[in-house]
């Protein structure tokens, strides 16, 4: 697809209509395209590896619904497995096997959790995971890092990345200054920043919560000792450690960041993958905290939709692919691919990049880097990337709208795929 034949009359019609509608036209504002111009297209189907837009241009596609689509769009097997469960019903509102079953593979696969409870959403995960800390230790204050995204429950919308970041929201109104007080920040890979926040709020933090693998500053990795470092610190403070993996879970490893880097947190929130495309949030860890969750113990949390059996069999079913042999190793080898000849080619076109990728999820900054928190990542050449996603775009490339956000591919991107991208990132990238 070259520029002049990239045609979207009809995205643009339905999107002019949609901002009639709905604030923005969007039911989410980073699909708004608001930092990287232009307007947002919208879809028609998806399969594997691509997208079709409502004017039948076909894109590869890099954002997967923001991480969910890890085994490629429409999955056969997911399909079948939810024509079948449809047979028996959408919501029961009461128990039902299949959250046994998905629990139990939840438990299995990631290092921290005992016991889980699931939700619809990675917010929902967030702010339930919040309201337990607090309950388990008696403290309000919690430590978030710069950039980091825990969905947009008001305590986490304090220097947060994601959409805030892209949309430059400085925080948002209508978040209470009492809540915002008890949300502490630190740069992101700043041990002593966080050791200095603990001195000056002594046995008044409840947790501290990050990315493992920072995904909505742009892809940012920890440092090494990081993770251990905030092991160790919030042990010795009597804080907990939540590791925010709605992003990184059952992507960077089967058993998450945890398991890739072998440091074990407290709690865990989850979203996206684990419920193959349907609503899924769930928060889960040591038993001893878990219990305290209503109506085990006394912190309450609920929801209607929470555990639907058409939900859970798209998680189920999910996990079950992802769980097979050769699964990460032919994501990394792919992403791999990826990322190292967009930044082979980048910088032979004479721009300064930098990037990487851990497993089935990437990033790459307009500078030279390097990049170790949301500050450096701010200096990037946002109106480059800006250009850069819009060539790509009329090449037939979907990329994130947003410098910050991460990248994500699939089980379903070939080998064919990655060529094209990288002959599209050739054309662009040369005329930048
Ligand atoms: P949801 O409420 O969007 O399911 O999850 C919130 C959340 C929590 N924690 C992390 C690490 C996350 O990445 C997210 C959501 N991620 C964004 C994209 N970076 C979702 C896309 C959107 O907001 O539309």
């Amino acid at each position: 697809m070259l520029t002049e034949t990239f045609k979207t009359t009809k995205s643009e019609e339905i999107f002019a209509a949609a901002q009639q509608l709905m604030p923005g036209g969007v039911s989410s504002p980073v699909r708004a395209f608001k930092s990287v111009g232009g307007q947002p297209i919208v879809f028609d189907h998806v399969k594997d590896a691509y997208i079709w837009d409502v004017d039948g241009n076909q894109y590869i596609d890099y954002v997967g619904t923001w991480g969910p689509a890890i085994c490629g769009h429409s999955h056969p097997e997911v399909i079948e497995a939810l024509r079948l469960a449809l047979d028996k019903g959408t919501s029961f509102g009461a128990p039902c096997i299949l959250e046994n079953v998905l629990a139990q593979m939840v438990i299995d696969a990631v290092p921290s959790v005992e016991m889980v409870r699931f939700v619809n959403s990675g917010t929902e995960a967030c702010m339930s995971v919040l309201r337990l800390i607090r309950a388990f230790t008696g403290r309000e204050k919690l430590i978030k890092f710069e950039g980091c995204y825990h969905g947009h429950a008001d305590m986490f919308l304090v220097k947060a990345g994601s959409g805030v970041a892209t949309l430059g929201l400085p925080d948002s109104p209508g978040v209470p200054k009492t809540v915002a007080e008890n949300t502490l920040t630190a740069p992101y890979n700043d041990l002593q920043a966080v050791r200095t926040l603990f001195e000056e709020n002594p046995e008044q933090v409840a947790g501290v919560i990050l990315e493992p693998v920072v995904g909505n500053a742009g892809f940012i990795v920890p440092d090494a000792g990081f993770l251990a470092g905030l092991r160790e610190l919030t042990k010795e403070y009597g804080a907990l450690l939540v590791f925010d993996e709605v992003m990184t879970g059952f992507r960077i490893a089967y058993g998450g960041a945890q398991e890739k880097f072998g440091i074990t947190p407290d709690l865990t929130t989850m979203g996206k993958v684990i419920g193959g495309g349907l609503p899924v949030g769930a928060y889960g860890g040591r038993k001893d905290i878990m219990s305290m969750v209503a109506p085990a113990g006394p912190m309450y949390q609920a929801g209607t939709l929470s555990g639907n059996p058409l939900a859970m069999t798209a998680g189920i079913k999910t996990l079950e692919l992802l769980k097979r042999p050769g699964t990460y190793e032919q994501l990394d080898r792919v992403t791999g691919k990826l990322i190292h000849g967009l930044l082979r080619i980048a910088r032979e076109a004479g721009h300064e990049v930098y990037g990487g990728h851990i497993s089935g999820m990437f990033g790459m900054f307009f500078t030279a880097g390097p990049i170790h928190n949301y500050e450096d990542a701010k200096k990037s050449d946002m109106q480059k990337f800006g250009k850069f996603h819009r060539g790509m775009l009329e090449r037939g490339i979907y990329l994130a709208p947003s410098q910050f956000e991460a990248g994500f591919t699939s089980l379903a991107h070939t080998d064919a795929d990655i060529d094209k991208t990288l002959e599209a990132a050739q054309a662009v990238l040369s005329s930048l």
